[in-house]
């Protein structure tokens, strides 16, 4: 048959034909007569099966009549496969398969068969985690549709940034606030400090400026600059100078005064002893006047709010959030987008990981995406040629590994493609 079953051998003759039920109701003992099997059948003409060449029985196994059928029994020292066929080694059972662990095994004469399991891709021997929908920001996907994220990024697709500064996960030192990034955070010197140099990452590198030593300060004529930290003041103690008024915008402010910059109506700058100082207005939003272009946050209009790019996130006026490697801010119903300020790195070799928008310092100079190349630092090759900065070569002995002269290190890489077709 069809089916390959031993069981099934031939069509059942057609003489009982079951849309007659008239035959059982009015002549029992013919119907008594036709209610037999078909095994019954089978055993009463004695059909043998293994020689008369009718059976299935396949590789390693012998034969075996029966009353009605037949059986496929495997030769001394073989295993099964199945009804019809046994083989003389089960790699499946004995683990020693060539399947990968997320692969399924199944034993075939003379070897066996790996298919990966649902979930996995590959050929069998190899067997990759598939993930659907992919893995975001250099995630990884290690079951099916389960992505682990590298450290900085959350959610299931790792789409999410972890804002570090507002989950309180770290702790900026005093002279250093947190800015957030994709992917990680930086303690950014507050104003009146600057970085010794050292860039830690914890922003306890920043040190005060000392505007009196570099001449950065405002102190007027006959005042004395003296440096305080994250800041300066200016001492007026001899001279007509000493009125405690400030030149100020072609004009002179008089000490104790107060008034509004001409080209940002939103800050308000004070004269206290010769020195301006200048802040953002305050912002009440319980106060119906409000000023919303210098307060935006306190314009609670519709019409006023943004939708994220790429969410159904609404934002209100003058919140800010991070798109595509730029700081957007909602303003009014608009939104304003400029690319993110990265932080300064101190060191030789950067890289930009997947996911982020600013280059970190690695140590490797083969891991850089910022090697400027240098033509007189050449390479030496395992064969003894002298390979040029820049030049790229592939090693006769293992073609699908490609090596790079970066500056004097070999940088070796092997292209999985490459692996997979040969
Ligand atoms: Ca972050
Ligand atoms: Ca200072």
């Amino acid at each position: 048959m069809a089916d390959g079953r031993g069981q099934q051998l031939a069509p059942f003759p057609p003489f009982w034909d079951p849309a007659e039920p008239d035959v059982s109701a009015h002549q029992p003992e013919q119907a008594r007569l036709f209610d037999f099997s078909r095994a019954t059948f089978y055993s009463l003409i004695n059909i043998d099966e293994c020689a008369t060449q009718m059976h299935y029985c396949q590789a390693n196994t012998v034969c075996v009549n029966l009353p009605g059928g037949h059986r496929c029994d495997c030769l001394p020292g073989f295993i099964r496969v199945d009804d019809f066929s046994c083989t003389e080694h089960d790699e499946c059972a004995s683990e020693q398969s060539s399947c990968d662990d997320n692969a399924i095994c199944t034993n075939t004469i003379r070897g066996h068969l790996c298919t990966c399991k649902p979930g996995y891709v590959g050929n069998g021997t190899v067997c990759r985690a598939f993930c659907e929908e992919g893995c975001r920001s250099g995630g990884t996907c290690v079951a099916p549709n389960t992505c682990v994220c590298p450290s900085g990024f959350t959610g299931r697709l790792c789409e999410t940034d972890i804002d570090e500064c507002a989950e309180g996960l770290i702790q900026c030192q005093n002279h250093s606030r947190c800015v957030n990034l994709p992917g990680w955070y930086h303690c950014q010197c507050r104003s009146g400090y600057h970085d010794n140099g050292s860039y830690l990452l914890d922003g306890s590198s920043c040190v005060d400026v000392d505007e009196c030593a570099t001449q950065t300060h405002t102190c007027w004529n006959e005042s004395v600059c003296v440096n305080l930290p994250g800041g300066y003041d200016c001492m007026c103690t001899f001279g007509p100078e000493c009125t405690g008024d400030c030149p100020h915008e072609d004009g002179l402010k008089r000490n104790g005064e107060e008034w509004s910059l001409r080209h940002d109506r939103c800050s308000i700058c004070s004269c206290k002893d010769g020195r301006v100082f200048c802040r953002r207005k305050e912002c009440d939003c319980e106060d119906p006047e409000a000023d919303l272009f210098c307060c935006p946050e306190c314009d609670s209009r519709l019409s006023s709010q943004c939708l994220h790019q790429s969410s159904h996130t609404l934002y209100r006026s003058g919140d800010l959030w991070i798109y595509s490697c730029q700081q957007c801010r909602c303003l009014e119903g608009e939104v304003d987008c400029w690319p993110l300020a990265c932080p300064p790195l101190p060191c030789e070799y950067t890289a930009v990981s997947e996911g982020e928008c600013c280059p970190r310092c690695v140590t490797d100079p083969c891991l850089a995406d910022n090697v400027p190349y240098d033509i007189r630092q050449t390479c030496q090759d395992p064969a003894g040629i002298t390979r040029l900065s820049g030049a790229v070569w592939r090693s006769p002995n293992t073609p699908c590994t490609v090596c790079k002269c970066k500056n004097g290190s070999i940088c070796c890489s092997v292209e999985l493609e490459c692996l997979q077709n040969n």
